[in-house]
């Protein structure tokens, strides 16, 4: 799979190069590329931001930058699913970030300030296929930071990058409920004891305990990941 990440801050994504990534990097199984928007500026001072048209606090990145960087992306390679990180767009979850690991090419346009002039999304979506996409309901100050996590998230799923295929289909979110309580050993630590039953070695019981706890802490913490009567 093939990463674009276009940011005025490219150096964000070595981030990148930590923890499982830099496996699926080394293998080849990932490559991300980083482009500086400000390389598509043509001005001394390298702008990329201006007052928006309506008015309002903050600026709003001008759409020529952001056309040059994209006209260059695009002209070569594998046609890549292009997303713009914004808090105004579709929420990101598990299953997209499935559908992101079925991609042979990912382009993530990360803006800063108060977003990007929206014309550049509808012109990038005439020539490529565009998601709006928030990682959340809360607000960064740009979109690196929902893409490295996305980024993350994706690359994860990648056929090879996690070695135990077991791992992925059990944890929280792919069963649809939150994730059971993981224990190490000691079996006794500042006087607080392992559950029994995780040491009993009956493994119908600890799978059943497991399924009970998920659903426990599905119900109190998250009951909207439940259907309506569950
Ligand atoms: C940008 C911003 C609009 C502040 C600029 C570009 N889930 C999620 N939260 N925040 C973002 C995504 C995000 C993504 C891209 C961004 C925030 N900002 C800052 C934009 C209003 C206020």
């Amino acid at each position: 799979m093939i990463v674009e990440v276009v940011s005025i801050f490219p150096e964000l994504v070595g981030l990148l190069d930590v923890s499982l990534l830099g496996k699926a990097r080394g293998s080849g199984l990932l490559e991300v590329r980083a482009h500086d928007l400000r390389d598509f500026t043509h001005d001394r001072h390298r702008t990329v931001d201006d007052t928006p048209y309506g008015g309002g606090a903050g600026m709003v990145m001008r759409p020529e930058p952001w056309g040059e960087a994209l006209d260059a992306v695009l002209a070569d390679g594998p046609a890549p699913l292009v997303v713009f990180l914004t808090p105004a767009g579709e929420r990101f979850d598990q299953a997209m970030a499935r559908r992101f690991a079925a991609e042979e090419r990912l382009v993530f346009c990360c803006g800063r300030y108060e977003g990007i002039d929206q014309r550049v999304i509808e012109h990038t979506a005439a020539r490529a296929r565009v998601l709006e996409v928030s990682l959340g309901d809360f607000v960064l100050n740009g979109g690196e930071v929902a893409a490295l996590a996305m980024i993350e998230a994706t690359a994860r799923l990648l056929p090879g990058v996690i070695g135990n295929p077991e791992s992925l289909t059990e944890e929280s979110h792919e069963s649809g409920l939150l994730e059971y309580p993981a224990y190490t050993k000691p079996a006794e630590w500042r006087g607080l004891e392992v559950p029994p039953v995780l040491r009993s070695g009956d493994h119908g019981a600890v799978a059943r305990w497991r399924a009970a706890q998920s659903l426990e802490r599905t119900r109190r913490v998250r009951p909207d990941l439940l259907p309506p009567e569950a």
